[in-house]
C-alpha cells in the first residue's frame, strides 16, 4: 500500500569535501555580480539541490518617493517622523542611499538624522502607496514560481528549483527577475541565490543596491565563513557580544567549533546558529495560502537510546500535527519521519499513502513503523520529527474512504476528522488551549501500537 521513498541527508562531516569546481566571479550587466558558477555536481546528481532566492528591494520607501517625484532623484531622502527643524520626535523609517552617505539609517531618531543632513528631503510615510507597490512586486515574483513567501513589505523568498528550462541558469533567472521588477515598477531589487534560505538572505545583502549574488551548491559553508557572525539570522547583539568576548568574530570561527562547544555556550540556540554557520538550513519556502507541508520536530535535551521515549515523543508530535491539519481542514498523503542521531547524521523515511490522512492514529502508526524499521546500529537519537506533505483539502478527501488502517474498516464512511475521540479533544483544546494533547490524557499508558 505504501510507495516507499527513502531519502537521507548528507552528514555534516561529508559536506565540504572539495568535489566542486572552482569558485570564480564575474560581473554582469545591470551591476550584478555572479560570484560562483552554479552547475551540476556529483551531489546534484544524487539529490537535486534547491534553488532558493531572496529578493529585497533597495531603500524601498525612499526609492518609491524618488520614482514618484523625479525632482528628488539623486538627493538624500528620508521617510519618517516630522523632523521639525531638528526637534521632532520619532524615528527614520527609510533612508535613500544618498542619505546613508551622511550616516542616516532606519530606526535612527529623526532629530539625529536632521542634524546629520539638514538639507535632506524629509517626507512622511505613504503607507498605502508602499503597500500597493509591494503587492505589484509580489505578483511579478509570482510569475517566476508559484512558491513565493513574502516576509516583509519589500522582501520575499522564492523557491525556483527546476525552473532552468523556463528561465535559464541562475544568473539569467536573477537578471530576468530584477529586470521585470525594474520594468514594471521602476525600482531596483537585490537578489541572493543559494540552496537554502539563510545563505540566500545573506547573499542578497552583499552587493546592495541592485545586487545579484549567487552561491554555488556545496559552497555554502565557505561562502559565509569570512562574514561577521551578526549576519546570521537570529544572531542578535547579545549573542554576538557573547561570542566575540570569547574571541569568535566570523561565521567561520563558530562553524569550525565542535557542536558541543556551541551548545555549551548558548544552549540549544547554539545548535541553531551552528547549523546556519555551517551553511545548513532546511526550512522550506512556504506560500501560506498554499502550504506545502506541516512538520514538527523535537530535539531531546540529551541524546537518548530509549526507544519507548522516542515513540512517546512521536505520539505527541503526531497528535499536535493531526490537530493542526484538522484545524486547517487539510490532509496529507506523504508521511515522513526525520531522525537525527548522535554525531549529527540525519535520515528521513517517507511513505506515500493511497489516501490522504490527518488523523493522529494514522500519522503515528506510520511514523512509529518507520522508527522501528530504522536501523540506528545502537546509536542514540538526538532529534525526531514528522512531516505531512502532498496535501489536499480535507473536504475533497473525506468523500473517499480511508480503508488503510484496521481501526477504520471499509464500511466506515465517517470522515476521519470527525472521529468522536478527536472531536472531543479538539473541543477541549479550543477551551483549554494547546496544552491538551491525547498523550497528556493518556500519560502512563504504554502507547506502543
Ligand atoms: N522600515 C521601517 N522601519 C525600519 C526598517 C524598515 O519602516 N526600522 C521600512 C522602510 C523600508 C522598508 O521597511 O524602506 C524595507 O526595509 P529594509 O530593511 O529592506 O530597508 P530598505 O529597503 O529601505 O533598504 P535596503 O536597501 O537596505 O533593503
Ligand atoms: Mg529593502
Amino acid at each position: 500500500m505504501d510507495r516507499n521513498a527513502v531519502a537521507g541527508t548528507i552528514p555534516a562531516s561529508q559536506k565540504d569535501e572539495g568535489i566542486f569546481p572552482t569558485v570564480f566571479s564575474l560581473t554582469i550587466g545591470i551591476g550584478a555580480i555572479y560570484m560562483f558558477r552554479l552547475g551540476f555536481s556529483i551531489r546534484g546528481a544524487i539529490r537535486m539541490p534547491r534553488l532558493i532566492l531572496h529578493v529585497d528591494m533597495d531603500a524601498f520607501y525612499t526609492s518609491i518617493e524618488q520614482h514618484d517625484n523625479p525632482a528628488i532623484r539623486g538627493r538624500p531622502v528620508v521617510v519618517g517622523a516630522d523632523p521639525r527643524g531638528g526637534l521632532g520626535r520619532g524615528v527614520v523609517s527609510a533612508a535613500s542611499y544618498e542619505a546613508r552617505a551622511f550616516g542616516i539609517h532606519s530606526a535612527m531618531p529623526i532629530s539625529q538624522a536632521y542634524r546629520r543632513c539638514p538639507g535632506a528631503v524629509f517626507l512622511p510615510p505613504r503607507s498605502e502607496r508602499y503597500a500597493e507597490v509591494s503587492d505589484r512586486i509580489m505578483r511579478i515574483l509570482g510569475g517566476f514560481t508559484p512558491l513565493v513567501e513574502p516576509i516583509s513589505i519589500d522582501e520575499a523568498y522564492l523557491d525556483c528549483t527546476g525552473t532552468e528550462n523556463l528561465f535559464g541558469k541562475p544568473a539569467e533567472l536573477g537578471a530576468r527577475i530584477k529586470e521585470a521588477v525594474r520594468g514594471e515598477t521602476g525600482l531596483t531589487a537585490s537578489v541572493g541565490m543559494a540552496t537554502n534560505k539563510s545563505v540566500a538572505k545573506i547573499a542578497s545583502d552583499l552587493q546592495k543596491p541592485d545586487g545579484l549574488v549567487i552561491c554555488e551548491p556545496g559552497r555554502e559553508r565557505e561562502f559565509i565563513a569570512p562574514l561577521p557572525i551578526g549576519r546570521l539570522w537570529g544572531a542578535g547583539k547579545k549573542t554576538v557580544k557573547e561570542l566575540e568576548s570569547r574571541g569568535f568574530r566570523t561565521i567561520g570561527d563558530i562553524a569550525s567549533l565542535p557542536l558541543s562547544r556551541m551548545e555549551g555556550l548558548l544552549g540549544r540556540w547554539g545548535e541553531h546558529l551552528w547549523l546556519l554557520a555551517n551553511g545548513m538550513d532546511e526550512r522550506p519556502v512556504c506560500d501560506d495560502s498554499e502550504r506545502k507541508s506541516y512538520s514538527e520536530e523535537i530535539t531531546f535535551d540529551t541524546d537518548t537510546g530509549d526507544a519507548a521515549l522516542v515513540e512517546r515523543v512521536l505520539f505527541e508530535i503526531a497528535d499536535r500535527l493531526s490537530y493542526k491539519l484538522r484545524s486547517d481542514g487539510v490532509k496529507g498523503r506523504t508521511i515522513t519521519l526525520k531522525i537525527r542521531l548522535e554525531g549529527f547524521e540525519t535520515h528521513t523515511r517517507s511513505a506515500t499513502m493511497s489516501e490522504p490522512v490527518n488523523d493522529m492514529a494514522a500519522i503515528r502508526k506510520t511514523a512509529v513503523r518507520h522508527f522501528r524499521e530504522f536501523d540506528r546500529a545502537g546509536r542514540r537519537v538526538r532529534l525526531v520529527g514528522i512531516r505531512l506533505s502532498n496535501l489536499e483539502d480535507a473536504a475533497d478527501a473525506s468523500e473517499r474512504q480511508l480503508g488503510l488502517f484496521e481501526e477504520r474498516g471499509a464500511d466506515d464512511s465517517r470522515p476521519d476528522s470527525e472521529s468522536e475521540a478527536e472531536r472531543v479533544l479538539d473541543r477541549m483544546r479550543e477551551r483549554f488551549g494547546g496544552k491538551v494533547t491525547r498523550a497528556t490524557l493518556l500519560k502512563g499508558l504504554d502507547d506502543g501500537e
